[in-house]
């Protein structure tokens, strides 16, 4: 994997850079040979995963159970539910065949999502009385979407590889609606944690997901401005468990519907953290899901080689025991050679450098990706260390804060709204009804993504619709992937 992949284009160029960055930064390689959508993780890449997802399974962890269905759903459930399906029919892969010749019996989906999977068959089972209540499972699988827009690797993808769907059942709407607050919650504690700045709002009724009685989503604004949703919640009411017949028997012995919620995320948070974060040189990760936190770089000079070598790996061990994710670089290589590897292809957020005066000295001289450079005592190291890695967490969540609080723009007029769509996120006053959003996302190209605004970054004003002049509270309209 050590081609030489030439030079990155300027992240102004959004587009080019992110395609070139997940190669140079081997996350994602695009060739395999299935048409669109359907891609390979890298080690380098899934390393990434693999840390992005630990911190979601350890909020998950808290109070969920985690489980594996299966990936294929036989058609009869699958059409059960009629709104849902009218969302999926044409994004659905089907097995029709097993073997040389012999067609299936029953065709078999290959999960979009699971609710068809997990609720007619096994929660109608499952759910028996109210001591059975709240279940709150989740899985990490791959779905499947016939996707008809543009694909793109991490972003809009045939094969989700990354799929973390959870589905609850509760006692009453209440109940499930306190689940959904709780799941935007852990959402935004998540992407707290990857240092991506995040819109929570409530989706018009047209763009909630089939089935729902109402969707809150989580939107990241990327670099060119326009919006990604990165993570959804879903209130579904009993609009399932009265198709499938999902009941409980109360304190009072009666049979009572249940009510359920479901949320999702998919690896678009990592292409979120990358675009967030990333730079000309390349990637720049939190430490917190960085595969390797710290590079240590010996400056070796050879009449004091074997000395420097030794004090590499004496650092190297404690801060590995400490707990870091660490890697010496002894390669012979030019330091310089080295700080470009370690910058473009790592992300890493920390660079150690340590030659004979820095031995002399007693400390040890450290490197944010960001090109911050501070000496901490060698006998102080891991406190030093700790305190060098929370302020460049802490730099990098401001410096992202910084950058959207500049993209998300109050308009005021159709001609205003267009101009800060352009750029980023523009805060209109919307009365709510479809007409007007119709009208709005003719005009200037945007979709208009929702009301009920969580966010600092959008203040909770009254005003006039800026199509009807009606009574109307902000509503945030943008581009979208
Ligand atoms: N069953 C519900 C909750 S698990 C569901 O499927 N919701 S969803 O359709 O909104 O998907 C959840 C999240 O997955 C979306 O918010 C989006 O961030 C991500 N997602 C959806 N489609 C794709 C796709 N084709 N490629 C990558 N990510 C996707
Ligand atoms: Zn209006």
């Amino acid at each position: 994997m050590q081609e030489d992949k030439g030079a990155l284009p300027p992240k102004e160029t959004f587009s080019e850079w992110y395609n070139d960055i997940l190669w140079q930064a081997e996350i994602m390689d695009v060739r395999y040979p299935v048409k669109g959508g359907v891609y390979v993780w890298y080690p380098h890449g899934f390393a990434m995963r693999k840390a992005t997802y630990a911190i979601l399974r350890e909020l998950l962890d808290k109070d969920h159970d985690e489980t594996l269905f299966p990936m294929l759903i036989p058609e009869n459930e699958f059409m059960k539910e009629a709104e849902h399906i009218k969302g999926f029919e044409e994004e659905v892969y089907w097995v029709t065949h097993g073997g040389g010749t012999s067609e299936l019996d029953v065709p078999l989906a290959l999960r979009p999502t699971s609710e068809t999977a997990i609720y007619p068959p096994m929660y109608a089972l499952w759910v028996r009385s109210h001591a059975d209540l709240p279940i709150k499972l989740y899985q990490i699988v791959n779905t499947f979407r016939y996707e008809t827009k543009h694909t793109r690797p991490l972003i809009r993808l045939r094969e989700i590889t990354s799929f973390k769907e959870a589905h609850t059942v509760h006692a009453t709407w209440e109940e499930a609606e306190a689940q959904v607050n709780d799941a935007v919650d852990l959402y935004r504690t998540f992407y707290d944690r990857l240092c991506v700045p995040v819109i929570v709002s409530r989706r018009p009724e047209w763009d909630k997901f089939p089935g729902a009685d109402y969707t809150l989503a989580t939107d990241v604004v990327m670099p060119d401005g326009k919006t990604l949703q990165v993570g959804t919640a879903h209130h579904l009411g009993d609009h399932f468990s009265r198709t499938f017949d999902i009941t409980y028997e109360d304190a009072q012995g009666e049979q009572q519907l249940a009510y359920q919620t479901c949320y999702g995320i998919s690896e678009r948070c990592i292409a979120a953290l990358i675009s967030t974060h990333g730079d000309d040189k390349g990637l720049v990760l939190p430490p917190a899901v960085a595969p390797v936190q710290i590079a240590i770089v010996p400056i070796i000079i050879k009449k004091r080689e074997e000395e420097v070598r030794a004090a590499a790996e004496a650092l190297e061990t404690e801060l590995k025991e400490a707990g870091y994710r660490v890697k010496t670089d002894f390669r012979s290589l030019r330091p310089g050679a080295k700080y470009y590897h370690w910058e473009m292809r790592g992300g890493v957020p920390l660079r150690i450098e340590i030659g004979p005066r820095d031995i002399d000295n007693g400390v040890v001289m450290t490197v944010t990706r960001l090109g911050e450079k501070q000496t901490v005592a060698r006998d102080a190291l891991l406190p030093g260390i700790q305190a060098v890695m929370d302020a460049f967490t802490e730099t990098l969540k401001e410096r992202a804060e910084q950058k959207v609080q500049e993209q998300i723009v109050p308009a005021s007029s159709l001609d205003e709204a267009r101009e800060a769509a352009g750029k980023g996120v523009a805060v209109i006053p919307w009365c709510g009804c479809k007409e007007c959003a119709t009208a709005i996302e003719t005009a200037i190209d945007v979709s208009v993504l929702g009301t009920d605004v969580q966010s600092k970054y959008v203040a909770d004003t009254e005003g006039t619709c800026i199509i009807c002049g009606k009574p109307a509270r902000p509503a945030i309209i943008a581009r979208t992937y």
